[in-house]
């Protein structure tokens, strides 16, 4: 069998219409946009690559459940059903839903972060840091530093360093750490996993200070699916039991249902200490819902149950990630400048080798994927400075090492022709790479500012003038 190619284990029931464009249409929808991909509407995009997140096609058996909805306002069969599922697959105590994963990181920060404590984690999240930030703690960068290398081809780059965050604890004592933020497969890294031994390691020197962990558990399963491929000792474990084993090693977890669990809303916040869970089912009431509901309906909560058992199939994660690997591979053979190695829910364009004349001040990667629209109505995701957002104390920009154009693959959507019309346009683009121009900042808000600023080119009216 695995001699073969993948091939998705389903086949398609309903298909969604998807409207053309021309390029015309297009120059006018981004710049109506402000030049900003999140402020284009879907109705204009062609493929949308976007993100991974909500975006899934739900199975057949996920939309009966949707017909089994218990719409109790207390008690909901479904709250029952997403229970015993969390604590068969992710194995933790308790499991409180929220409407998705901001929802939990919200609570956890407003219950685990003390003014002026610092919570170090394996690379930033814009929603996790925002959240940690609101609670009064500062954020800490403890991931290896082949993270921050795009051309590094190490297979755990979303590894904790230890030393980076042994020497933390040293300097500022245990009592001044909140707790450390460990994810899997980390987002803006480029989908990259982490070691079970890794896990393994930083859990074991955050349990000798007495220092809890919590798992940012949105993207999981396909960082298990790694493990199963590229560490020693797993290839035969399944997806399941790497999944287990994972979580075993942390106090609890934050989730996006809304990625690997196959739903297009929800989330949950699961702990095992059993104070912690009283405290955050009594905060959940105040910001998201009760909580046997956390602002889901019960058939939203009855089609997690059942995503999260298909999600940790071995052939549905085969069949995602190979589609990934796909894309990645076609784009790597017209040595256009990618992330190495490919990771689980995209491919990550290196926007400062792809457009080496645009000065970062002028933002590549948002440059990057506007031109992108246009050339094809294929939509990305700047993962770069926007992102990054302005340091806390001086109000600069700041500029992380990597700058990022993310073409996030949603789950059993696309096929492969899509990825070969997507690899055509984004190697079109690279041909003709000269002819983008950077951007400037026409609004600017203060939250998360990658979703709803508006830029301007910095010449003429044009991004993408091929
Ligand atoms: C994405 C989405 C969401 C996310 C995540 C990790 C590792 C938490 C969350 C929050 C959506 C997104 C969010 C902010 C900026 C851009 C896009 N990631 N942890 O596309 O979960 O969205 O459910 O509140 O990836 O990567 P939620």
């Amino acid at each position: 069998m695995h001699n073969r190619s993948w091939a998705e284990p389903f086949k398609i029931k309903m298909v969604e219409h998807l409207r053309m464009t021309t390029r015309a249409e297009r120059e006018r929808a981004i710049a109506e946009a402000g030049f900003n991909t999140f402020l284009l509407r879907s109705e204009d995009v062609y493929i949308d690559l976007l993100t991974d997140s909500g975006t899934s096609a739900m199975s057949d058996r996920q939309w009966a459940g949707l017909m089994l909805g218990d719409e109790a306002y207390a008690g909901s069969a479904n709250f029952y059903h997403l229970e015993a599922a969390v604590r068969q697959y992710y194995g933790y105590k308790h499991v409180i839903p929220t409407h998705q994963g901001r929802g939990a990181e919200h609570i956890l920060s407003r219950l685990c972060i003390s003014p002026g404590q610092y919570v170090p984690g394996n690379m930033y999240f814009t929603t996790t840091k925002h959240h940690q930030e609101l609670a009064g703690g500062k954020f800490v960068d403890v991931v290896v530093d082949q993270a921050h290398d795009p051309d590094s081809n190490f297979p755990f780059k979303g590894n904790v360093d230890l030393d980076k965050l042994g020497r933390l604890v040293e300097e500022v004592g245990t009592s001044k750490i909140a707790y450390l933020c460990l994810a899997t497969n980390v987002n803006m890294a480029g989908g990259q996993p982490c070691s079970l031994a890794n896990i393994r390691d930083a859990c074991a020197l955050c349990r000798r200070h007495g220092i809890r962990v919590f798992h940012d558990a949105t993207r999981a399963v396909e960082n298990a699916y790694f493990i199963k491929l590229r560490e020693p000792g797993y290839a035969h474990k399944s997806l399941a039991e790497i999944l287990r084993e994972i979580c075993s090693h942390t106090d609890g977890c934050t989730m996006s249902a809304k990625k690997d669990c196959l739903v297009n809303i929800g989330g949950w916040l699961a702990v095992n200490d059993d104070e912690l869970a009283d405290a955050a089912r009594n905060l959940v009431v105040v910001y998201e819902g009760l909580h046997t509901y956390g602002g889901l309906a019960g058939r939203d909560m009855e089609a997690m149950a059942i995503g999260i058992r298909e999600s940790v199939e071995f052939d549905h994660m085969r069949a995602r990630i190979g589609q990934v690997e796909y894309l990645g591979r076609r784009l790597m053979e017209a040595e256009v400048p990618i992330v190495r190695p490919i990771g689980g829910h995209g491919v990550f364009l290196n926007a400062r080798k792809f457009l080496p004349q645009i000065p970062r001040e002028q933002f590549p990667a948002q440059s990057l994927s506007a031109a992108l629209y246009v050339d094809s109505g294929v939509r990305a995701m700047e993962r770069g400075a926007v992102s990054a957002g302005r340091d806390l104390i001086t109000g600069n920009n700041t500029f992380p090492a990597l700058e990022l154009v993310r073409l996030t693959i949603p789950r059993r959507v696309y096929t492969q022709a899509h990825m070969d019309v997507t690899a055509e346009s984004v190697i079109s683009v690279y041909e003709n790479r000269d002819k983008v121009v950077g951007l400037e900042f026409t609004y600017e808000p203060k939250h998360l500012r990658f979703f709803q600023s508006r830029f301007r080119p910095v010449t003429g009216e044009r991004v993408f003038t091929a």
